[in-house]
């Protein structure tokens, strides 16, 4: 069936405004640190909500939005979850990742501990959906990756936005968060995302991002 099309209305900016647009929201995105220290503070549901409509804003291969965002307060759920994660973790960080990758993160001062699953009001298990199932027929979604990519981009930006912090945890193998959560069987963990606020005293890494001339290639 197709879309009916509607006009598009383009927002039109002043050339000014689109400078000083563009520019408050690059300044706004320069300041979001990964943060590894949360407090228990808690969040208004409501704006965790707005967050997650924000990432379903996302545009997707063949508009499938193949995503589900599963939000985890219950604490024996987040409790269960870092046990099983800071397992993975152990045995990656003991044998599963090379000597250069854990030399490569030990700057950054991460380890197999995950106190912040517990700690954070809610942490967000973000699934791919692989696939629908439509009429007893399975059906392929596509770009996948790409697509919940760019939504936990923006799910990213969201959170930022919204004054809390994150990280980006990304235990390996994942599927024990498919047992837990009780996920359908098309659906693969993707991200985990604890989102609070600092603790008291957090401290993040000095590093730097790389300058304009290191990522930009002009063909003019
Ligand atoms: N998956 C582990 C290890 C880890 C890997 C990279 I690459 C990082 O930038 C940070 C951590 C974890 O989530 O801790």
């Amino acid at each position: 069936m197709a879309y009916k099309f509607i006009p598009f209305k383009q927002k039109e900016l002043t050339k000014g405004e689109q400078l000083t647009n563009s520019k408050n929201f690059y300044h706004l995105l320069d300041g979001r640190r990964s943060v590894r220290d949360f407090s228990d503070q808690p969040i208004d549901l409501e704006v965790i909500e707005n967050i997650i409509k924000s990432a379903g804003t996302s545009p997707s291969g063949a508009h499938k939005q193949p995503w589900t965002f599963c939000v985890v307060s219950n604490p024996e759920l987040k409790k269960k979850i870092r046990e099983a994660a800071e397992e993975e973790e152990k045995l990656s960080y003991g044998s599963r990742m090379s000597d250069r990758w854990k030399a490569d993160l030990e700057p950054l001062g991460t380890t197999w501990e995950k106190p912040f699953i517990e700690i954070a009001p809610y942490i967000i298990v973000v699934f791919k959906r692989a696939h629908e199932t439509i009429d007893g027929e399975k059906r392929n979604n596509y770009y996948v990756n790409e697509s919940i990519g760019i939504a936990c981009g923006m799910l990213i930006s969201a959170i930022h936005n919204a004054g809390l912090v994150t990280l980006t945890h990304t235990p390996s193998p994942m599927n024990f968060l498919t047992k837990i959560l009780e996920r359908p069987e098309n659906e693969r963990a993707y991200l985990l995302l604890p989102i609070g606020f600092a603790a008291e005293g957090a401290q993040v890494p000095d590093l730097h991002r790389k300058t304009l001339n290191e990522i930009m290639v002009s063909y003019d």
